[in-house]
C-alpha cells in the first residue's frame, strides 16, 4: 500500500515538475538609457541573458539564441541562429516552411486565439521583404515594427523591434507571454519545413494560433548596459607608453608612481 502511495505521488510530483517545465521566464534587458539600432548587429544595449531556441532539438536541426531588450516605443529582439544549411535568398518563398524565425508575444493580459486578442506570432527571417505571421497586434502595428538579418558563418541574425501599439504601455517589472520559435528548410525543397524549434518545447506548437498558460514569459527588467568607468592615471601612461621601446619594468614602475602620487594627493585633500 504504501509502495503503491510512494509512486503515486512520485508521478503527480513528475507531472507538477514537468508542468513547471513547459513555460520558461525569460528577461529583456532595459535600453531607456541605451540606443538600439536595428541593424542586424548586437548592440550593447542587449545584457540580459541569452533566450536559448533548442528545446527537444536535434542534434541537425537550427537553433538559436535571443537577446531581448525594451524602451517606451519597442520591444527589441535579437536572435542569433545556427543554420547549417541556410537557402539562397532566391529560393526564399517567404513563409513558415522556409529558413526564419517566429516571435510570440501576447500583451492582452489574456487567453484566446491570437487573431481575438492583443497577442501575435512575427515571423521573419533572412531575405524577408516583411514580416509574416499573424494575430491582431502584428495586424494593428506591423506598420510600425523594423527588421534587418544578416548572413554569418554560423547561419544568420535577424533583429527585429516590435512597437508595443496604443494598448499596452511598457514598464519596468512588468511581464508578458512570449515564445520564440525557428523554422528550419534543410533538404533543398523550400516548399516543406524540415524542423520547428521553440523556446518551450514541442508545447509552443500551437503557438500560431492560440495563446494559453503553456507560452513562456518575457520580464522587462531595469537591468541595464553601463559604460565602464574612465580610465585610471596609471592606464593612460600605460597605453601612451606601449608603442614605444620603453622596458615593460620602467613603464610598470612609472605607473606605480604616477598612481601612488595621485593617492597620496587625494588623501591631503
Ligand atoms: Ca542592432
Ligand atoms: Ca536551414
Ligand atoms: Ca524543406
Amino acid at each position: 500500500m504504501k509502495k503503491i502511495f510512494a509512486s503515486v505521488l512520485a508521478a503527480a510530483l513528475m507531472a507538477t515538475m514537468s508542468l513547471a517545465a513547459s513555460a520558461i521566464d525569460f528577461t529583456a534587458s532595459s535600453a531607456l538609457n541605451n540606443d538600439i539600432v536595428v541593424d542586424g548587429e548586437k548592440d550593447l544595449a542587449y545584457v540580459s541573458a541569452a533566450i536559448p531556441v533548442n528545446a527537444e532539438a536535434p542534434a541537425e536541426a537550427a537553433v538559436g539564441n535571443c537577446y531581448a531588450a525594451w524602451d517606451n516605443d519597442y520591444l527589441y529582439l535579437y536572435l542569433e541562429v545556427t543554420d547549417a544549411v541556410v537557402e539562397d535568398a532566391a529560393a526564399v518563398t517567404g513563409i513558415w516552411s522556409d529558413d526564419c524565425a517566429e516571435f510570440y508575444i501576447n500583451l492582452s493580459g489574456t487567453e484566446g486565439n491570437i487573431t481575438d486578442i492583443n497577442a501575435a506570432q512575427y515571423t521573419y527571417g533572412p531575405s524577408f521583404p516583411a514580416f509574416a505571421g499573424g494575430g491582431l497586434h502584428r495586424e494593428n502595428n506591423m506598420a510600425d515594427c523594423l527588421s534587418a538579418y544578416k548572413y554569418t558563418d554560423y547561419g544568420y541574425a535577424v533583429e527585429i523591434a516590435i512597437a508595443w501599439g496604443d494598448e499596452y504601455a511598457p514598464a519596468e517589472g512588468e511581464a508578458f507571454p512570449f515564445v520564440v520559435g525557428i523554422n528550419d528548410e534543410a533538404d533543398g525543397d523550400p516548399s516543406t519545413r524540415e524542423y520547428q524549434i521553440f523556446t518551450g518545447g514541442s508545447a509552443q506548437s500551437n503557438a500560431w494560433q492560440v495563446a494559453d498558460a503553456v507560452w513562456d514569459s518575457l520580464k522587462l527588467s531595469a537591468e541595464e548596459y553601463v559604460e565602464p568607468e574612465p580610465e585610471t592615471v596609471a592606464e593612460v601612461v600605460e597605453e601612451a607608453a606601449a608603442p614605444q621601446t620603453f622596458d615593460a619594468g620602467v613603464i610598470a614602475a612609472v605607473a606605480a608612481v604616477v598612481s601612488a602620487a595621485g593617492y597620496a594627493l587625494s588623501k591631503k585633500r
